[in-house]
């Protein structure tokens, strides 16, 4: 069981809604380390590349409308089978149908405006972890208290 890193953005309605502290809190707590984060937004041509699978399918426009509309969070979480995990907290793509428990089962109602985004698989995160950040942006951190949330055995 390798240590993974995936891209978590809290997109613009979360920003909006000013839920950003407790959406990271879950990261936190579970154990995740944030390990690069940053506002911004999102262009078009950036919308484009991270979107590549959706581009020309009916939601696309709306959903490059929402995703640039405003500022969003971008995030680098690591931890043992950090993709998986980041997945399951967030829930089923629509918030109508996530799990309570879930984020987008705990804060949203939407379809589309579903607060976060996970990559769903390590070569996404990989791939989209470089259209986010610089190498420089995201970091080799150890802290005090890691030997109480991850064993040698979850590092792999
Ligand atoms: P995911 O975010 O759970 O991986 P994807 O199928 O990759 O879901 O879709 C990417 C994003 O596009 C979703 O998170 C959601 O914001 C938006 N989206 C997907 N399908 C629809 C739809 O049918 N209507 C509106 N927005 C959609
Ligand atoms: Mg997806």
């Amino acid at each position: 069981m390798a240590m993974e890193r995936t891209l978590i953005l809290i997109k613009p309605d979360g920003v909006q809604r000013g839920i950003v502290g407790r959406i990271l809190e879950r990261f936190e707590t579970r154990g995740l380390k944030i390990v690069g984060m940053k506002l911004m937004k999102m262009t078009d041509a950036l919308a484009s590349q991270h979107y590549k699978d959706h581009v020309g399918k009916g939601f696309y426009a709306g959903l490059v409308k929402f995703m640039t509309s405003s500022p969003l969070v971008a995030m680098c979480v690591e931890g043992p089978k950090a993709v998986e995990v980041a997945r399951k907290m967030m829930g089923k793509t629509f918030c109508t149908d996530a799990e309570s428990g879930t984020i987008r089962g705990d804060f949203g109602i939407s379809r589309g405006m579903n607060l976060i985004h996970g990559s769903d698989s390590p070569e996404s995160a990989k791939r989209e972890l470089g259209l986010f950040f610089k190498p420089e942006e995201l970091f080799e951190i150890s802290r005090a208290g890691d030997a109480w949330v991850v064993s040698d055995e979850d590092r792999g």
